[in-house]
């Protein structure tokens, strides 16, 4: 029922042609969950029963930091089932080809927070969505240094791997998970590419985020803030060899 690798890697080629991109695929140990192709069959992934993610129909970014699609992207239709997960194991999210090389890349929850903790009627912008982790600039300056965006990306169109643990002392329960790459190479133009599936996330713990590590999305991102409103190649941002990732801070929970 899972998609082969093979057939995933004849997918690929398909991605090529677009400058950008998204996350086509989720590991769990060794189970790979495709979810969306945005330039593959639509009508096959909208009939099919092994959905984990929720549909995105284009690889363009969304450039707006109040655009409601921030969630989980456009159109952001439920998933149809989750994807299994303890708590302490890592998610990985699998990008094709991915092009850009500059800027934060953050790995987010929300729990599905209604009645029957049901991901298929919850509304992503309502959700208090966390960090689970996130990846920066790991050496050298701003403009030419080397980011996770740019290492992680296998430049051959093989799968580009990005892993975050779920905190291992997270509650049980459905969430979101959506993986957000915030591509800063053109100037004072961020581009936000999200993407969400659905997890059922098995525990022993009973550990939640406070408040302080909460946020809305969209909400969470503006243009003013420097971060994200950034100019690359000026020449008081371009050498700088730290760059703070903005949000709020991680949650790894107390049993981390
Ligand atoms: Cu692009």
């Amino acid at each position: 029922m899972w998609t082969t690798l093979a057939s995933i890697a004849a997918g690929l080629l398909a991605h090529q042609a677009s400058a950008h991109g998204g996350a086509v695929n989720y590991t769990v140990g060794e189970t790979w969950y495709p979810g969306y192709d945005p330039y593959g069959d639509l009508a096959m992934e909208d009939a099919a029963p092994w959905m984990p993610q929720r549909k995105w129909i284009t690889n363009d970014p969304i450039f707006e930091t109040t655009n409601h699609s921030l969630s989980c992207n456009a159109p952001g239709d439920p998933a149809r089932v989750y994807i299994p997960i303890s708590a302490g194991q890592n998610i990985t999210a699998v990008y094709m080809s991915w092009v850009h090389t500059v800027g934060p890349m953050i790995a987010w929850m929300a729990y599905c927070d209604n009645e029957t903790n049901d991901c298929e009627t919850f509304e992503s912008e309502t959700g208090d969505w966390f960090k689970i982790g996130q990846k920066g600039l790991l050496d050298g300056s701003i403009e030419t240094g080397e980011w996770f965006q740019k290492s992680f990306s296998r430049w051959d169109g093989s799968p580009s791997l990005w892993s975050e643990m779920v905190p291992r002392g997270l509650r049980a329960g459905r969430y979101l998970v959506r993986h957000e790459i915030i591509s800063l190479h053109s100037a004072n133009k961020p581009q936000f590419y999200p993407e969400c599936a659905h997890l059922e996330v098995s525990s022993d713990g009973d550990e939640y985020p406070t408040q302080e590590y909460m946020v809305k999305i969209p909400g969470v991102w503006n243009m003013d803030q420097p971060e994200i409103n950034i100019d690359i190649y000026s020449p008081d941002v371009s050498d700088l060899t730290v760059y703070n990732i903005p949000g709020p801070p991680v949650w790894t929970g107390a049993s981390a």
